[in-house]
């Protein structure tokens, strides 16, 4: 893993980086309004911090990944537009088209989907999906996800950090790291 790599991709502002299992992501709602862990590795920006600057103008989005299977080849996810709306309607996702390396838009079960974390449900399944007995971590989850990169570093599903295809049915939890990464459009 050449994680020199993230760095010169780096563009705008970014979130969850350099997955490495050293920073949790089980966290409170607060700590991901506010943000949390060490911006030279893992870390969350802070879902406000999101609001503010995708509110100032608009942004685009990336998502690159890297999977223990592959070498330095990444695949990734982009749209045309990010957009964090405030607390008051619980930092809900907007996304614009999809491009990406992958047929299947994972982000698309995700659109328009509020912010939920163990302390705040937010979704749209019966249970908290982002409790500890399903997908622990903060995400825009629906009932409950077709990505998840904050679940736990090196865990199997349903608890890791996964993409499941939805048609398909096939899950794959052997993200090794994760870049999220916003840029004026
Ligand atoms: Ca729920």
């Amino acid at each position: 893993m050449n994680h020199s790599k993230f760095t010169a991709k780096m563009v705008g502002c970014c979130f969850r980086s350099e997955v490495g299992g050293s920073v949790s992501f089980y966290e409170t709602w607060n700590n991901y309004r506010d943000g949390f862990g060490d911006l030279n590795s893992s870390f969350w920006l802070g879902n406000e911090k999101l609001h503010v600057i995708s509110a100032q103008r608009d942004h685009q989005l990336r998502i690159d990944i890297w999977f223990n299977n592959t070498n330095d080849d990444s695949s990734y996810l982009h749209y045309n537009l990010f957009r964090v709306s405030s607390e008051a309607t619980q930092y809900e996702i907007t996304l614009g088209s999809y491009t990406g390396s992958y047929e299947y838009d994972y982000m698309d079960y995700h659109r328009d989907m509020k912010f939920s974390t163990y302390d705040q449900d937010n979704d749209l399944a019966n249970q908290n999906c982002a409790s500890t007995s399903y997908h622990p971590g903060g995400w825009w989850f629906n009932a409950c996800h077709a990505i998840m990169l904050n679940g736990i570093y090196g865990n199997p599903w349903d608890t890791g950090i996964c993409l499941f295809q939805r048609i398909t049915r096939d899950k794959n939890c052997s993200v090794v790291a994760v870049d999220m990464k916003m840029k004026p459009l």
